[in-house]
């Protein structure tokens, strides 16, 4: 039908669950810790939770390394919690979407082990193993977590593809025996209650054979992904009448891929988690070499995603997540303008068309660890880039340098409940430090700060797009693309209109003349009700921003 579907004005919220919350004091976020915490999410009004994995797991990558995935991980809680969680957050009209990783495992899931064992066990062909290519590994892939993507299993004399860490064997989707396993265990899941699935890195499962041996250094999406996801949906979502989401993490897609994987017709993923915007800020060949961006090459690549979905297919939406750096130190000023830059960005972002995703504590504004010492980081990524780094003669300050901007543990670091020890997170010694400024960043004192509280913007925010299809559902045109510091556009369905106008700066911003005359002309047709913020109490008034957001 051409009823809109329902996750076009709903609102996700992420949980990181190891930095979420802690209930029992052993210093790690559990189960118990996000139950007593979904007053808060409730409040926020969001309509979905996307918890991060929660699965068994040895945890060499915080749980994404699975070794069983119908099980919970004790550091978390038993499958009984779980169901009260579920229980809970359907009580208060929540759903819960769960994070799939399904491109590798742990390498001490059973069926790795058994793969492991012996050339010709029958699951030795559940996972991707290679002879050596003259002497070496097969081919010259690289891991996402340094060094080669081949580690060498001594017993078989074969090499395993890991993609992302040793710990992580990618598993062989080419094997129909692997695709019914994860169908299977999906189906487990729906049929306990959950409401869709979070994807990571989906695109990746796919691997072209070809490739896989000889001098190949970039590894590339195979074609069978779309028979793969068509095959999922067959299989899993298919017949269910529950209200759904699949979401697939997929760096390197483009719009025209986007389009075909999440076009309504082609049955195979609701939206994409894209990550051109995210990689505008850094060389192509190392995510932790940081290049100056624009912003005007921020707004036209999110201006070609909703130009390039506008018509088949639907974005999501975010700034940040587990594997970001925080968003208000990235794309805004986390001193002092923190607040503006918190609300400034969830304005622009959550104002476009797409489904909106809130990474835990950027609804209050939180900010990047600055680390000073490698001690502090935990991070498999951050820890084994510094190694290699400094190993290869680079500067260790300025490897920390590096990561003090980008390092995955900046995102990490525990949610700031209040301001009373380690944040309110734990009773205990928490897994990664805690931000030293969660004495004025923390959730009480932002929910308590009426008109400078982040976390109550986000909460029009949401409840905007909830009530207005707008909001959800109209066409988005960018304005002033080259203007360096104003952010600008307008959305439009049947004859209402809205302007979006953000002022990404610290100073003053005079209106350039064809956006005056866009208000002008609206104002005389009666057709912008202007809806100015209410006056922001704390900066000094030559120091005040525009009102981020206008809506008529
Ligand atoms: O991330 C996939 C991914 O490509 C990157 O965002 C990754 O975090 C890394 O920064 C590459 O440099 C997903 C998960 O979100 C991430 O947490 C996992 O570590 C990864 O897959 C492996 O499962
Ligand atoms: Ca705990």
């Amino acid at each position: 039908t051409d009823e809109p579907k329902w996750w076009t004005n709903a609102v996700v919220y992420q949980i990181y669950p190891r930095s979420f919350a802690d209930s029992n004091g052993d210093g790690i976020g559990d189960l118990g810790g996000i139950r007593a915490h979904l007053d808060h999410l409730e409040r926020l009004g969001v309509d979905v939770v996307w918890l991060s994995p929660i699965y068994r797991s040895p945890q060499a990558d915080n749980g994404y390394d699975i070794s069983d995935y119908r099980d919970i991980d004790p550091l978390f809680g038993t499958l009984d919690e779980f169901d009260a969680l579920l229980g809970d957050l359907h009580d208060r009209g929540i759903k819960l979407v769960m994070d799939l990783v399904v491109n590798h495992t742990s390498d001490r899931h059973p069926w790795f082990e058994a793969s492991r064992s012996s050339l010709d066990d029958p699951k030795r062909d559940w996972y991707i193993w290679r002879d050596p290519h003259e002497g070496r590994e097969p081919n010259l892939w690289r891991s996402a977590f340094s060094g080669s993507a081949w580690t060498l299993d001594e017993a078989t004399g074969q090499y395993y593809l890991h993609l992302f860490a040793a710990q992580q064997p990618d598993l062989n989707w080419a094997n129909p025996e692997v695709r019914d396993a994860v169908f299977a265990m999906m189906n487990w899941w729906l049929d306990r209650g959950v409401d869709g699935f979070r994807m990571d890195v989906i695109n990746f499962i796919a691997k072209v054979d070809a490739d896989l041996t000889g001098d190949s250094t970039e590894a590339v999406m195979g074609p069978q992904i779309h028979d793969y996801l068509q095959q999922m949906n067959r299989e899993v979502f298919a017949g269910r009448d529950a209200d759904l989401i699949t979401v697939g993490e997929m760096p390197g897609v483009t719009v025209d891929e986007a389009a075909l994987f999440t076009g309504a017709d082609r049955l195979e993923l609701d939206m994409v988690f894209q990550f051109e915007h995210v990689g505008l800020d850094h060389e192509a060949r190392s995510k932790f070499l940081r290049r100056e961006m624009s912003l005007p090459e921020l707004k036209r690549s999110l201006d070609h995603w909703q130009t390039g979905l506008a018509s088949a297919g639907w974005n999501s939406l975010y700034l940040g997540n587990h594997d970001q750096p925080r968003s208000v130190s990235r794309f805004g000023d986390d001193g002092r303008f923190r607040i503006e830059s918190a609300t400034l960005l969830a304005t622009v972002l959550h104002l476009h068309r797409g489904t909106p995703y809130i990474y835990q504590g950027d609804e209050i504004g939180m900010t990047n660890a600055a680390f000073t010492s490698i001690d502090q980081y935990d991070d498999i990524e951050s820890v084994n880039y510094y190694a290699e780094a400094v190993a290869a003669g680079e500067s260790p300050d300025e490897v920390l340098e590096q990561l003090r901007f980008r390092s995955r543990d900046n995102a990490r670091t525990p949610v700031h409940w209040d301001a009373g020890a380690q944040a309110g997170f734990t009773t205990g010694t928490p897994w990664l430090a805690v931000n030293p400024n969660y004495t004025t960043v923390n959730a009480a004192a932002d929910w308590a700060a009426g008109d400078r509280s982040i976390a109550g913007y986000y909460r029009r925010l949401i409840e905007l797009r909830h009530s207005s299809a707008l909001v959800a559902l109209g066409d988005f045109i960018l304005l002033e693309p080259e203007h360096p510091t104003l952010y600008a556009f307008t959305r439009a369905l049947g004859d209402e209109r809205a302007l979006v106008l953000g002022n990404v700066s610290g100073d003053e911003l005079a209106l350039p003349p064809a956006v005056a005359a866009l208000i002008g002309s609206g104002a005389r047709r009666g057709r912008w009700r202007w809806q100015r913020r209410r006056r922001q109490r704390c900066p000094p008034a030559d120091r005040q921003l525009p009102p981020a957001a206008r809506r008529g």
